[in-house]
Formats: C-alpha cells, sequence, structure tokens
C-alpha cells in the first residue's frame, strides 16, 4: 500500500516529524490486533498531541479522501481497530491526563488515551470508583471504551460504558470540534450526542475527551468461587443471583475445559481437586460485611459441589485469575473466532449446550471455549482450529444467537468481524437512518469506514476482510 507523500508531508507539518510513523517496524503494533485474525501488511500511524492535531490530522485526510482508523489501546476484539484497507491510523496514545477531576461532583474528565487504569486510580484518589472494569484494563482507553461501549465485569451492577458517559469532546470526519464537557446531569434539548458517539465504533470522528460520572466505593468486598458438577446448572443459576444479591457487582461464568487451559498457560494449582463442570465467580461489595450474604446465596443455590471465598484483594485476585485469563491462554491456541454475543435471560444454558454442536457441526476438529458475564446471559464463543478466514462457523452460530432472539454483538461491537451479518441485526430502515447519522459527522466518508456499518456502495456480504 502506497500513501500519498504530499499528505505524509502535510501530516509532519501538523504533528512533527517524529509523530508520523511509516517504518514496518515503528507499525508493527498498530498493525494487528489480539484475535491474531485481523493483521495489516503496511500503515501509516500519525500520533496528534491534542485537539487541534487530531482536528488537522483529520482535515487534511478528508482533502486527500485519504480513510483513517481512530486507535486507542488497540485491544477491541471484532477487527475495528486494525489499518486493514489502506487507512491511516489516528492513535490517541499522546492525548493521556485526567483534568477535571471532583470528589464533590462525582465526575472525571479523561483525555481519550488515558488508560481505564488510570482513570478508575483517578476515582479512588477522589474516594469514588469508576464502574468499568476489565481485564484489558492496563491497555483500554478511556476513547475506547466509549467507542466501543465497552461493558465489561461490573455491568450487573451498574451497566455498560454508556451509562457512565455524561459528556463527550469529538472531531468530526470533517474536522470540526464538537464538545459537551459542562456536566449536566439532566439535559433534555433533544438528541443526545454523548450516546451517540458511544458504541459509535470510531465511525463518526475521534474522541478526544470525555466527562464520565463515578459510583461509591464500597469498604467491603467478598467473591466466591462455586463450582458446579452438572455444567449447565452453572448459566442455570447465574440469573437467580440477581434476586439472592441485590448488591452484586459480578456474575460470571465458565467451564472446566477453559479453567484447565488457563491453569496449565499460566502455570496455576487448579482450585479444587476435581476440574471438570460449570463455574461462576460472584463479586459482592457493600459497606457492611457483603460475606453472609454471599454465603447465604451459594447455600441457596442447586447444584454447587465446591466453592472457594476471598474477602481480601490478593485472595480475591487469586479466583479473579481463572476468569480473566481466558482470553490470554485461547490466544496462544493461535488464531481465534470471537463471537461475543447475548441471548434473552433465561436462555443461556440452553444455548452453551447447543453452540459446541453447531461448531463442530461444521468444523469437527474445532475447539469451542465457553465463559462470560452470566449475569446478562452474555456469552463469549471462542473457537479455535479453524482456518483464520473460514467464515462459517461464524455465520452458524450467530445465525443460531439470531434464531434465539439474541444479539450477535454483547459487548465487543460489530468491527470488521460481525459487518457480514449486520443484517441479522438491523433492518434495511434502521441501517439507511445510521448511514444518514454517519453522513452528516462524515461527510467525505474517511472514518473508519470498514467497520460497522455497510457502505452505501456496497451490500454487508461485500466487507473486505
Ligand atoms: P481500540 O481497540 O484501539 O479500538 C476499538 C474501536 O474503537 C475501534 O473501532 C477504534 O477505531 C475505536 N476507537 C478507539 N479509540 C477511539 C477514539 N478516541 N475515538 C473514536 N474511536 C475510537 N471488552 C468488553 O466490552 N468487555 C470486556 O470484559 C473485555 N475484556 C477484554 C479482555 C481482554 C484481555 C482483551 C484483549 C479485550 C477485552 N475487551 C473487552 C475488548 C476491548 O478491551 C474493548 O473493546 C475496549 O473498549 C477497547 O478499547 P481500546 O482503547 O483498546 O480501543
Ligand atoms: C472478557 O469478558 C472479554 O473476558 C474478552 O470480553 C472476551 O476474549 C474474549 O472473547
Ligand atoms: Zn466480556
Amino acid at each position: 500500500m502506497t500513501f500519498d507523500p504530499r499528505l505524509i508531508g502535510e501530516l509532519r507539518q501538523i504533528v512533527g516529524e517524529a509523530q508520523v510513523l511509516t517504518e514496518r517496524d515503528l507499525t508493527e503494533r498498530y498493525r494487528g490486533d489480539w484475535t491474531g485474525r485481523f493483521i495489516a501488511n503496511s500503515t501509516v500511524v500519525v500520533r496528534p498531541a491534542d485537539t487541534e492535531q487530531v482536528a488537522g490530522v483529520i482535515r487534511a485526510c478528508a482533502d486527500h479522501g485519504q480513510a483513517v482508523v481512530p486507535q486507542g489501546g488497540n485491544t477491541g476484539l471484532v477487527g475495528g481497530s486494525v489499518p486493514l484497507s489502506g487507512e491511516v491510523v489516528i492513535s490517541t496514545e499522546r492525548l493521556v491526563g485526567v483534568e477535571d477531576a471532583s470528589g464533590r461532583t462525582g465526575h472525571l474528565t479523561a483525555l481519550a488515551g488515558t488508560p481505564l487504569t488510570a482513570v478508575q486510580a483517578a476515582a479512588r484518589e477522589l474516594g469514588w470508583e469508576y464502574a468499568v472494569d476489565l481485564a484489558a484494563r492496563d491497555s483500554a482507553t478511556i476513547g475506547g471504551t466509549i467507542a466501543t461501549n465497552a461493558g465489561g465485569l461490573r455491568v450487573a451492577r451498574y451497566g455498560d460504558t454508556r451509562a457512565q458517559v455524561v459528556g463527550v469532546e469529538v472531531v468530526t470526519g470533517s474536522g470540526e470540534v464538537i464538545s459537551d464537557l459542562g456536566g449536566t446531569l439532566r439535559n433534555n434539548i433533544g438528541y443526545h450526542l454523548p450516546s451517540l458517539l458511544t458504541g459509535s465504533e470510531g465511525t463518526l470522528g475521534v474522541l478526544t475527551s470525555a466527562r464520565v460520572r463515578l459510583v461509591p466505593h464500597f469498604a467491603q468486598r467478598a467473591t466466591a468461587l462455586m463450582r458446579f458438577d452438572v455444567r449447565s446448572d452453572a448459566p442455570e443459576n447465574a440469573e437467580a443471583l440477581h434476586r439472592l444479591l441485590p448488591d452484586v457487582e459480578s456474575i460470571e461464568v465458565f467451564f472446566g475445559e477453559g479453567l484447565e487451559l488457563v491453569a496449565s498457560v499460566f502455570d496455576l494449582p487448579t482450585p479444587f481437586s476435581t476440574v471438570d463442570g460449570g463455574y461462576l465467580l460472584v463479586e459482592v461489595a457493600d459497606n457492611r460485611d457483603p460475606l453472609p450474604t454471599l454465603t447465604d446465596a451459594s447455600a441457596a443455590l442447586s447444584g454447587v459441589g465446591d466453592v472457594a471465598v476471598a474477602q481480601n484483594s490478593t485472595a480475591s485476585s487469586k479466583l479473579w485469575r481463572y476468569r480473566e485469563l481466558h482470553t490470554e491462554a485461547i490466544a496462544t491456541l493461535g488464531a481465534v473466532h470471537k463471537l461475543d454475543v447475548a441471548v434473552p435471560p433465561g436462555s443461556l444454558a440452553e444455548f452453551m449446550a447447543r453452540v459446541p454442536d453447531v461448531v463442530n457441526a461444521l468444523a469437527p476438529t474445532a475447539q469451542t471455549w465457553l465463559f462470560g458475564h452470566g449475569g446478562e446471559s452474555a456469552v463469549h464463543v471462542n473457537v479455535t482450529g479453524i482456518d483464520a478466514d473460514d467464515h462459517n462457523v461464524d455465520d452458524a452460530v450467530l445465525e443460531l444467537v439470531a434464531e434465539m432472539n439474541g444479539s450477535i454483538s454483547a459487548e465487543h461491537g460489530i468491527g470488521r468481524a460481525k459487518l457480514p451479518l449486520i443484517g441479522l441485526a438491523r433492518s434495511e430502515a434502521e441501517l439507511r437512518v445510521l448511514g444518514g447519522v454517519k453522513a452528516a459527522f462524515d461527510p467525505s466518508g474517511i472514518m473508519n469506514p470498514y467497520v460497522l456499518l455497510p457502505r452505501s456502495d456496497r451490500s454487508p456480504s461485500d466487507t473486505p476482510t
């Protein structure tokens, strides 16, 4: 792929010589993602230092008809942050810092490239917490989590990222800056731009800053890992925990084979003498000791074989490793097909039981790994042992989800990976309206044009991979 040298010259003028990367070795980490399925051969990476530079970069690219991909921590799992079709990467890694943090209002404003851990730490310093948490917290950015409307490990209590965003600053695809960081909580003046930009996957503009609400810090926390002899008892019981535990933060589900892989890749002891079966990892936080309620809830569930509880952060992290390390452990097996889906409450156990058969009917030697956010009936179907560009299994699993009235994306978004099947989730009329929204923000069509929405000049099934 060759890029117009006049554009490269203009970009260097805007951000400085050293902040435009073109050499293959320097651009490598911006070219491929965690799935191992989406890897670009070449690109140009631009690293603006502030909103004005972002606007200059976008205007220059729009003038040259050059497509761009905004990139934060590059931890996205749907191929949305990778420049596979000759896009220039606009990296937010120099847009870092927390501003305007207030313990009184319980809000803070963070520049888009600020890692999630830094936002969480800033919130804690104020005596609050930031509600969104996920295993990629050290690399994922606040801008990326807003652009994907990330879910994560505490949706059961606080909702997804959209529920936390109070205001955003964004540079649109025409290089205009729209800023709404005032923090008014009641704001009823028509279309709500922060909500619209949340989940927009870089297709409308580059988020440069965001104001988020914080949630109270609770003095006490308890974590329980429960093993069920019968696999389906884990998903069956996940939903009941909302009723038994009003203060629950996390209800995570996984299975013996996933735990065994994590233990072997990371050389960890297994938590119980039996490994097989289904697992729930449950965390509760409160200002009073939450352990008795958690223990009562576990006793009220049917089929619990083993339980381990933790009441301090060291012991709790040991239990969380079995769940959080699934992604890294599975990545050691080669390219991974990741299907992050949700089914209606009450259908999780049935879906989890049916998926491996659907996969193996098409790919008898493939391995299916199931884990996820059981409290929201959201599951990560990871499939290994099939070619990176083989779409048959992806299509069959997503068709099963649609047949069960589920969602083809619970939290990772659509990106490139799921665009060919967007028709399962969005009607023609919806796609027309959403295309109009994109055109209003991005009249030249340069903002991440190969993700989320079919381009007006081709059908959804023509999406390049
Ligand atoms: P990137 O990967 O860089 O980008 C993701 C998308 O957002 C791309 O479309 C990109 O163009 C766009 N984008 C990025 N920054 C901006 C910006 N400033 N302006 C406009 N668009 C932008 N996700 C969950 O939802 N829940 C989880 O529990 C979870 N756990 C994970 C665990 C691991 C180990 C890994 C590797 C990933 C996990 N993810 C999870 C996926 C990922 O971390 C999230 O999607 C995260 O929100 C991506 O943030 P990022 O900064 O890395 O964005
Ligand atoms: C999680 O919940 C993440 O751990 C990653 O969303 C899921 O790797 C995956 O498929
Ligand atoms: Zn997840």
